[in-house]
């Protein structure tokens, strides 16, 4: 397994494990991602898109503290202008990130269960971190669209180890916006980075330091799956998943590994380990 593995990562800059979750597994963290939203904030609600709006500073302000949190970010179509919501609480939610894998037990087991563990061992990881986690619901009607991007642009390691592990929870279709690649562009090198606002006088807290590049969409290749599945997502492969324009949502979590043997985490990505730590480790190798 571990050659094939590590062939259709390097080939395409993905590789799909199918069955990945078990039926009770994916059902326990429907259940847990349901529960997040009848937890979210019911005031000073925050989005996660969208630019240039007087509340920039303060929605970058909680999305740069969230690292060691578990908070809630909104789609922009579920808020009226009043800050109150305008559907359901259980169809509101773009995402809940970025610490579920260390603050909630059943994000916890599967993030750090045998099976995880196997695959960063194949892949030849040597002492293999998680910085982050998410829950994204891409909602029937409202899921926004996650636009062209390289994980590494977020996670920047030296050299490159960043590795997305993302498990679709309900089925992923071409319809519902499941996610899309660029084959092969992890060969490609960094494109952009989003980093930390080196004018630490700018009310900007982080900014991408190149405008982004145009990608056609006749370049992506839709990969739909089933609930269950794993897809392995190279920290350097372009890949992106449209708006949810129909009648099913497309739940999924999703975290990320990165070696921390020979590599360094970068001090200008927006993510930090809480101050005198470290992200949780998986294992050491000899
Ligand atoms: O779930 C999605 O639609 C996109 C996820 C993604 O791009 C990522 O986790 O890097």
């Amino acid at each position: 397994m571990r050659n094939s593995l590590l062939e259709e990562l390097e080939a395409n800059g993905y590789a799909v494990i199918e069955d990945f979750l078990k039926p009770d597994e994916i059902e326990q963290l429907l259940e847990a991602g349901k529960k997040l939203c009848l937890e979210a904030p019911q005031e000073d609600r925050k989005v996660f898109s969208g630019v240039n709006s007087d509340k920039a500073q303060s929605r970058e302000k909680y999305f740069i503290e969230s690292g060691d949190k578990v908070r809630y970010f909104f789609e922009e179509g579920a808020i009226d202008e009043k800050g109150e919501l305008k559907l359901d609480p259980l169809n509101a939610l773009n995402k809940v990130g970025h610490a579920l894998h260390t603050d909630i037990p059943v994000f916890q087991n599967i993030t750090c269960c045998d099976r995880v563990r196997e695959i960063c061992w194949q892949l030849g990881y040597k002492r293999p971190a998680v910085p982050q986690s998410m829950y994204i619901y891409k909602n029937a009607g409202i899921g926004g669209e996650v636009i062209p991007h390289q994980d590494a642009s977020y996670l920047f390691t030296e050299p490159n180890s960043t590795l997305g592990f993302w498990i679709a929870l309900q089925d992923a279709t071409q319809q519902n916006g499941c996610l899309q690649f660029i084959k092969g562009s992890h060969k490609s090198g960094v494109h952009r980075r989003y980093i930390r606002n080196p004018d630490t006088k700018s009310e900007e807290l982080l900014v991408y330091d190149r405008a982004a590049p145009i990608y056609p969409q006749s370049s992506f290749t839709p990969l739909p799956v089933n609930a269950g599945t794993l897809v392995l997502i190279h920290g350097n492969v372009v890949h992106k998943s449209d708006l949810n324009r129909s009648n099913k949502s497309r739940h999924a979590y999703t975290f990320h590994i990165v070696e921390t043997q020979n590599t360094k985490w970068s001090e200008e990505n927006w993510l930090q380990p809480p101050k005198d730590k470290e992200f949780p480790i998986f294992y050491e190798a000899e």
